[in-house]
């Protein structure tokens, strides 16, 4: 059986209705799930952001000469369907207004044609402007509009190709950024020390704040490191005034961006991607045009064949509308849908799980990859997020795979013993797990002033180490040192308030949610504090509907931490944090999550959920991942009705 198991069985009967009610919204969830499983096996929902990628992809074919008139008004009939009525656009649904995406969707607005004088333009740079304008963009923005000759290159922090030469102990190398950032800062290395300038067709002169406006950078900070920081960034403005000018360019910089290509080039994905996600992929092709990679090099043209595998086109009343994922999900989305399959009821050896199964083990990765450079002696053997991104491995989905896995009648493969072997080598110094590198902790990098968007390191973070502690336990390792270690840093990273923050998904709900059933399968009694406070900080975060929700202004504001309008994957995941824990308070609380999940569910058997659940960086950017409002709910309707005898 599962690790349900290893939970209190429910306290109190609950009504055969209420029973009768779970049961049937189970089936309808489980229907729907295996009717959207791919003839390969696998799952895959949609992994919905902001337009901010539909924006940079417009300025990328711009850049690149090959912009199509078709691409630009679908992607502009996206972009400006997503404006709100005060003219700005806001980084997940619900949002406030965020200025770099705002002026980077007027932006992409202009290059379809929009024109300054329309309304929903003029209320759009009204807004921009009274935000402070371009000058108070971040500086991923700002680079892309001294690329368009909109901001001047020389007013950006420098960041030079040499990087690239930094040993992996010294400070600052490119090892000790998250795996992402140092995907993204080498191709912009680049890109900043080429400067180019393509000029639009237009000038954006209607974006700067009148003189005497706020003009500051995001990023102020009058502390040591960073004024350290602000004196380095000027003798490197002094150093790129220096070698930039050289005609031939100066060997050492042509030396440098050689081998900042080689870097690049080595770390091509086989769709075309790199890192599997959207801003690598965008600077990469960006970096090598300008090193004189034709549009007709195998290098682009794949990184531009795969882009296109990562565009949604949609047939809208208004017209066709095209949109692009930062990333896909397919192996995390298929690991959480087998483990709910399973949860609600299929035998192991049901034909949709084994084909899922045999597709998650073709997806094993034995090849080599960044993470090495901090774990030499450890052999691979992990699964990474994505269809293609085998340099990049990660934690989150190797553990969550190991927990699918087990639940599959599949015969003898060797993967789930090598993962467990990665995950055990994984482990951080401090005993926690991070999602893509151990020790990538040191937080320099996050003071250097090209830093004021998004996270730049990769520590270890209570969702994954829960995930992890849980797979490990699963797998007959609950007494392993590595397990102990996993629990003391679980159980130190725990709020004064019982919750445990959710790096990963939003926010002390996925925490919590992912903690308490991960410390039960690790034998921690559900009696003992930790867990019943855990239990009493979910059930006073209940809704009246009896859901769970969370704002993400929870990131910002510990005010709503746990707080806000319920959904139906943050409902599942209290759930599978008091079903794990059990005990009568635990059961009766779940007992009315349950029935708001029933309640909300669609004749068609997922739910609606526009609010966004799932966390890129607490703070700056938000993922709507599509399948969470069934997977998740599906797993905490059939644990429930496991525990209560219930399933079919
Ligand atoms: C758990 C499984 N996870 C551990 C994997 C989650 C992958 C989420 C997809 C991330 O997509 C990204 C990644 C990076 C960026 C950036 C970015 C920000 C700062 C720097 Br410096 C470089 C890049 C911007 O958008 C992104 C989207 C669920």
């Amino acid at each position: 059986m599962n690790q349900v198991t290893a939970a209190t069985p429910a306290a109190a009967p609950a009504d055969a209705a209420a029973m009768a009610q779970a049961s049937r919204a189970l089936d309808r969830a489980r229907d729907h799930l295996l009717g959207l499983q791919h003839a390969e096996g696998w799952w895959q929902g949609e992994l919905e952001t902001n337009v901010t990628m539909d924006a940079e992809d417009l300025l990328l074919r711009e850049f690149l000469g090959i912009r199509t008139a078709e691409q630009t008004q679908a992607a502009a009939r996206w972009i400006a369907a997503r404006q709100r009525d005060d003219g700005t656009w806001a980084n997940f649904a619900g949002g406030d207004a965020d200025l770099s995406t705002t002026v980077e969707a007027y932006v992409a607005l202009r290059l379809a044609g929009h024109s300054p004088q329309a309304g929903h333009m003029e209320r759009a740079a009204a807004e921009i402007r009274a935000a402070g304008g371009i000058a108070a963009t971040r500086v991923f923005t700002r680079i892309w509009l001294a690329l368009f000759g909109e901001w001047s290159w020389d007013d950006l922090p420098v960041i030079p190709p040499e990087l690239i030469y930094l040993p992996s102990w010294f400070p600052l190398n490119v090892y000790d950024w998250a795996c992402w950032a140092r995907q993204t800062i080498v191709p912009l290395t680049i890109v900043c020390s080429m400067r180019p300038v393509h000029k639009l067709p237009f000038s954006l002169a209607e974006l700067q704040a009148p003189a005497g406006a706020p003009t500051s950078v995001r990023l102020v900070s009058g502390d040591r490191w960073a004024k350290i920081f602000r004196a380095l960034d000027r003798q490197l403005h002094a150093y790129e005034r220096y070698v930039r000018p050289r005609k031939p360019m100066a060997p050492a910089r042509r030396a440098a961006l050689r081998r900042c290509a080689e870097w690049i080039i080595a770390r091509q994905e086989a769709d075309g991607c790199w890192g599997g996600i959207q801003p690598p992929w965008v600077y990469s092709l960006m970096a090598l045009h300008l090193l004189g990679y034709g549009l007709e090099h195998p290098v682009i043209k794949r990184g531009l064949e795969g882009l296109d595998r990562f565009t949604i086109w949609e047939d809208t009343p208004d017209g066709q509308v095209r949109r692009l994922e930062a990333c896909q999900s397919p192996v995390w989305d298929t690991v959480l849908a087998i483990v709910a399959l399973s949860d609600a009821g299929l035998p192991a050896d049901h034909e949709a799980l084994v084909s899922a199964a045999r597709w998650v083990v073709g997806e094993e990765i034995r090849g080599p990859g960044d993470w090495q450079v901090r774990r030499p002696a450890l052999e691979p053997g992990g699964w990474a997020f994505e269809f293609d991104n085998d340099g990049y491995p990660d934690v989150d989905d190797t553990a969550e795979a190991v927990l699918a896995l087990r639940r599959v009648a599949l015969g003898r493969h060797g993967a789930t013993a090598r993962a467990i072997d990665w995950l055990l080598g994984m482990q951080s110094k401090d005993g926690g797990w991070a999602a893509f590198d151990a020790d990538n902790t040191r937080r320099l990098v996050t003071r250097l002033p090209f830093c004021d968007f998004g996270e730049v390191i990769d520590p270890p973070s209570a969702d994954v180490t829960a995930h992890t502690v849980e797979a490990l336990a699963a797998a007959g390792l609950g007494e392993s040192t590595a397990v102990r270690r996993g629990v003391v840093w679980l159980l130190r990273a725990q709020e004064p308030d019982g919750s445990w923050f959710g790096r990963w998904g939003a926010n002390y709900v996925y925490g919590t949610g992912a903690v308490v059933p991960a410390l039960i399968a690790a034998g921690v009694r559900p009696g003992k504090p930790v867990i019943r406070r855990a239990v009493s900080w979910l059930i006073a975060h209940q809704n009246t509907d009896g859901g769970w929700g969370e704002d993400l202004r929870s990131y910002a504001d510990r005010d709503w931490a746990g707080r806000g309008e319920s959904t139906a994957s943050q409902t599942a995941w209290a759930l599978l944090a008091l079903l794990a824990a059990g005990g009568g308070d635990a059961m009766a609380s779940a007992g009315r999550g349950v029935a708001y999940l029933a309640a909300t569910q669609r004749a068609d058997g997922t739910w609606d959920e526009p609010l966004f659940t799932g966390t890129g960086f607490p703070g700056d950017f938000y993922i709507n991942y599509h399948l969470y409002r069934l997977v998740f709910p599906l797993s905490a309707l059939g644990r429930y009705l496991g525990l209560a005898g219930g399933a079919d």
